[in-house]
């Protein structure tokens, strides 16, 4: 007779967009975590799991999960990662064809998109790799050095000064814990929203340093409650990367769009495509 068996299931946009709506049901189901979120934390993974990337040895980047396996999982920047990588194991039980690599990054466009961020377009093609495609400690960029520092972590990923400032505004998001990376607290005071505030503090708060035993980090002068790290400091020291903060405090619009590009080239560094269309996700809002 004619009949074949059944070919590999051929995920549709649809199909994604029902990953997307399943992490978005996720994201405020535990009242207890943080600022009653999972968002920021997402948002973490799939950067961290983005930001391995090397443009001269094409190695790293989103097109693996390599994250998933130590020494990778182990690396000190990627401490507390764990939370995220198991919330979304209920989606992966759920939609067991999608690769780890496509649901992280996908995960974090819900994360960006429901707590009011920018749409980013998103496209799905990548493959998980094994153990052996782990990527060495100290691609991440160290949260205690300055501008040097960050240009040659973020052009090494292909990145330019604008771009840099444009990435460091998912610091409005979420917070800093003293059990994962040493650091304490909050950059804004709305760390669940997606907003420009990040850039609107460094500019309008002053800062000083935190007088206290953890690592060196500053604090706004005014309600101590917040706070910056040394490489969010460096952006509004360097002359080139503050007219970029500048720009974004004033002109949300700016950094909505800005960001939404730089993110999407961020969760695509690396990765070998087949499809050209990107899928832009109804937010549960819209
Ligand atoms: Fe970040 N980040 N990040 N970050 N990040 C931390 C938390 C979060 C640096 C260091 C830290 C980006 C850039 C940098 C988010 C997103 C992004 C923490 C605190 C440190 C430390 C971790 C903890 O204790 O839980 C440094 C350094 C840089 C840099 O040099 C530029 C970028 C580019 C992004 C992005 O998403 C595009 C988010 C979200 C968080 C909050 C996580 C949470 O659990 O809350």
């Amino acid at each position: 007779s004619s009949t074949k068996p059944p070919g590999p299931f051929q995920p549709t946009k649809e199909d994604y967009q029902k990953v997307y709506n399943d992490v978005a049901e996720l994201l405020d189901s535990n009242d207890e975590y943080d600022d009653g979120s999972y968002g920021p934390v997402l948002v973490r993974l799939g950067w961290h799991a983005s930001g391995t990337y090397d443009k001269e040895t094409k190695t790293g980047g989103s097109n693996g999960a390599t994250m998933r396996f130590a020494p990778e999982s182990d690396h000190g920047a990627n401490a507390g990662l764990r939370t995220a990588r198991d919330v979304l194991e209920k989606v992966k039980d759920k939609h067991p064809w999608i690769s780890y690599s496509d649901l992280w990054t996908l995960a974090a466009v819900a994360a960006i998109q429901e707590m009011g961020g920018p749409k980013i377009p998103w496209r799905p093609g990548r493959n998980d790799r094994d153990v052996a495609a782990c990527t060495p400690d100290g691609r991440l960029p160290d949260a205690t050095k300055e501008q040097k520092h960050l240009r040659d972590i973020f052009y090494r990923m292909g990145f330019n000064d604008q771009e840099i400032v444009a990435l460091s505004g998912a610091h409005a998001l979420g917070r800093c814990h003293t059990d994962r990376s040493g650091f304490e607290g909050p950059w804004t005071f709305s760390p669940t929203v997606f907003t420009n505030d990040f850039y609107k503090l460094l500019i309008e708060e002053k800062w000083s340093w935190k007088k206290w035993n953890g690592p060196k980090q500053f604090e706004d002068v005014s309600s101590k409650s917040l706070m910056m790290l040394p490489t969010d400091m460096a952006l509004i020291k360097d002359k080139v990367f503050r007219k970029h903060v500048e720009a974004y405090a004033k002109d949300n619009e700016l950094f909505f769009r800005d960001f939404a590009d730089v993110f999407a080239k961020l969760l695509e560094l690396g990765v070998p495509f087949k499809q050209e269309e990107k899928f832009v996700f109804k937010a549960t809002t819209d």
